[in-house]
């Protein structure tokens, strides 16, 4: 098959979700165009049959605000054609459903384009649970999802958000995050631990938690769980990633007078080796339709605890990969917390089941469902 891809390239689970599916479609022998503004950060080799095309932006005094969308429906429309593509797969709706929309009907109106392209919609997160639902996207985002020829969601939970908040009439495929298994694998400690010398000792756990440092993932909790579970078990917590609340982060740690006891490591490509360092991984969010972070944790082996929204719980299996609570619930989180660290055989069979459930989402079991509904789609059935 030849399938167009569009996404946000530059960080954020989707991007590295189409990235990775791109790349593993490529290396099944399908030919993969990715149209984007940036090439995907995940994109970092070379691969036969993966193609990149940048969408250029015009810019010009009267356009107060960049017209992406047109740019990238007129990008979308030129490789579809130059490549005779068969797929514009969309990921995160705003506005990339809409433009593979547009892009398929400017190309069915072109009578030289004889093939009929069909748009697939991937449903990631806050384009629906948060974004969309603005009074400004509302509108197109509900039509562009029912215009496009299939549409997927990362969770039952978005599913049925996606049909309760918008009364979308679609029928809509669940396809979960996926995971490379053996990359995604806990590394031998002493060999890791080599990037942390100094912050650590041998009895000390280590908390970790990797996010974008948005509102909505509530950083600020996991630093108060840690707080909680410090004042009984020695150990350490290490914050990956960065973003908006970063700097308030930091500041709370001080406040608490913890900041010695936190180590901020900023955006990080050596996941594996970070995560192979974990005791426990923390994801409080207050909305996450997935939770591809704590999917990439439960592969190398770590437990997690989380809060109990979204797709959370789909994924992490309360009492066995780790616990989930309600979300703002810090004292039952560190409890929790406590609970497993003070218990070397619970921790570690805990971290064994959550490697165990992280097999049922590697890309030997995921990659095919997106293959079959593309054929699925193709077949027009
Ligand atoms: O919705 C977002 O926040 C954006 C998106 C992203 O690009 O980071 O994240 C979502 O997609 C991921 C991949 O499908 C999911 O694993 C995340 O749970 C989801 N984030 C949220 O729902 C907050």
């Amino acid at each position: 098959m030849k399938i167009g891809i569009t996404c946000y390239p530059t960080y954020g689970g989707s991007g590295v979700v189409a990235t990775e599916l791109g790349k593993v479609l490529a290396l099944k022998g399908h030919e993969v165009h990715f149209i984007t503004y940036a090439i995907p950060s995940r994109l970092s080799h070379f691969i036969e049959n993966i193609f990149y095309h940048e969408v250029e932006m015009y810019k010009y005094p009267l356009f107060e605000f960049p017209l992406y969308a047109i740019a990238l429906t007129s990008k979308m429309v030129e490789v579809a054609e130059s490549h005779n593509l068969d797929i514009l797969h969309a990921h995160y709706a705003i506005p990339h459903a809409t433009s593979a929309y547009l892009a398929r009907e400017i190309l069915k109106s072109e009578c030289e384009y004889k093939k009929e392209i069909k748009v697939i919609t991937t449903l990631h997160g806050t384009d629906i649970t948060l974004i969309g639902l603005e009074p400004s996207f509302q509108p197109t985002l509900k039509f562009s999802i029912e215009q496009s020829d299939g549409v997927t969601a990362v969770s039952s939970f978005l599913k049925e958000k996606t049909l309760s908040a918008y009364k979308v009439k679609k029928n809509i495929e669940v396809i979960p995050n996926f995971i490379e298994i053996k990359k995604f694998k806990k590394e031998d400690k002493e060999k890791s631990a080599g990037c942390l010398l100094g912050f650590c000792s041998g009895n000390e756990k280590i908390l970790m938690h990797i996010s974008n440092f948005r509102p909505l993932k509530r950083v600020q909790d996991v630093i108060r769980i840690f707080n909680d579970v410090k004042k009984k078990i020695p150990s350490k917590l290490i914050l990956v990633g960065d973003g908006p609340e970063r700097s308030d982060c930091e500041r709370l740690c001080r406040e608490l007078n913890i900041f010695d006891c936190v180590k901020f490591m900023g955006k990080q490509d050596s996941l594996v080796e970070l995560l192979s360092l974990a005791d426990l991984f923390l994801i409080p969010s207050e909305s996450e339709s997935f939770g591809l972070s704590a999917l990439e944790a439960m592969s190398c082996s770590v437990p997690v605890i989380s809060s109990n929204v979204g797709g959370l719980p789909e994924l992490n299996i309360h009492g066995e990969t780790g616990y989930t609570a309600e979300t703002g619930d810090i004292k039952v989180m560190a409890e929790y917390s406590v609970e497993l660290l003070s218990d070397m055989p619970k921790l570690e069979s805990f971290g064994a089941n959550a490697r165990k459930r992280a097999l049922q989402f590697s890309e030997d079991v995921v990659i095919p469902l997106y293959e079959n509904f593309y054929e699925k789609i193709l077949g027009g059935k």
